[in-house]
């Protein structure tokens, strides 16, 4: 068996004023926590440096630009690499990446995975963006991804580390069956991932009762259904009035969950990992060489 000791870093809010030091200190309290545990591996949650600021409209961009991170390490996030290469652990994080590629400055939802050396041997940008791209006064608070992030256009990629084979997602990406699929297809055995996820979504209010059945839902459907560990970890609690869910979950291939928050504020939550346990789902009940039929799907990317 391969064990990997790994720690969802739940976050609990992070309000407008707080500048981007303090939430460095609040992770390094929480990656030294995982040292004193003997973690491998830290999973911090989607945009972990700044409040949740597509709940609001802004119509200049050099506003919404100070939400992002024109270069990473930067020096608010050096001291993060450090104290990982310090005490010889991975991590992940996601933060709004600001980047000029192709001769333009382009805006992605975006996480990223060190390893134990401190190298960046992952990336990833959020695919499914969930909300809408005009402000929509009739919401109690926008959810306004579409207009202040392009697309990912780095599909889903895995890498091999830390002994495993691991691949990222972005919150609402655990909704969709595809996400893990694709990883799936590719061997992955533990997906990293990180959410902001309010728990009034204003088109449905009735469903607002069902967040945390829905998040655990999908990470426990799409670990089992992909033979994969899946990490999730939330930013949560009350954010600028806008409450977010927590319940940062640790799902083995199994779909079990193993180890879950119990607040809404900075919490550790730490399994040991095997990383061998996916091998039974996918050599048996989804060993997708002898049971997938791709003839059959067409629809799903035709359509
Ligand atoms: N947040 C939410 C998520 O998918 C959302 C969007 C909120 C969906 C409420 C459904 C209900 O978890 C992000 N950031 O994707």
């Amino acid at each position: 068996s391969r064990i990997l000791t790994v720690a969802a870093a739940q976050l609990g809010p992070i309000q407008r004023v707080d500048g981007r030091p303090a939430v460095i200190k609040r992770m390094c309290a929480l990656l030294t926590q995982a040292g004193e545990q003997g973690c491998d591996l830290v999973v911090f949650p989607e945009l972990a440096l700044t409040t949740f600021f597509p709940r609001w409209y802004m119509e200049d961009q050099a506003q919404v630009d100070a939400f992002f991170e024109a270069q990473m390490p930067s020096a608010d996030t050096q001291p993060l690499f450090d104290l990982a290469r310090a005490l010889k652990i991975g991590f992940c994080f996601g933060y709004a990446e600001l980047v000029e590629e192709d001769g333009r400055l382009r805006r992605f939802n975006t996480s990223i995975l060190v390893d134990k050396d401190g190298k960046i041997v992952l990336k990833y940008r959020k695919i499914h963006l969930p909300g809408h791209a005009e402000d929509e006064p009739w919401r109690a608070f926008q959810h306004l991804e579409k207009r202040y992030f392009e697309i990912g256009n780095l599909n889903w990629p895995v890498v091999r580390t830390m002994g495993g084979v691991m691949g990222m997602a972005i919150c609402n990406d655990r909704r969709w069956p595809e996400t893990y699929r694709v990883m799936g297809l590719q061997g992955v055995e533990m997906v990293l991932l990180g959410y902001n996820t309010p728990r009034h979504n204003p088109p449905a209010p009735e469903h607002d009762r069902l967040s945390e059945f829905h998040n655990q839902l999908s990470m426990q459907a799409g670990a089992y259904q992909n033979g994969t560990w899946v990490i999730g970890t939330a930013k949560c609690g009350v954010e600028e009035g806008c409450e977010m869910i927590g319940a940062s979950s640790i799902v083995a291939p199994s779909g079990q969950i193993v180890a879950q928050a119990i607040t809404q504020d900075d919490e550790l939550v730490v399994a040991r990992c095997d990383l061998d346990m996916g091998r039974a789902y996918k050599d048996g009940i989804f060993n997708f060489a002898k049971h997938r039929q791709p003839d059959q799907y067409r629809l799903i990317v035709e359509r």
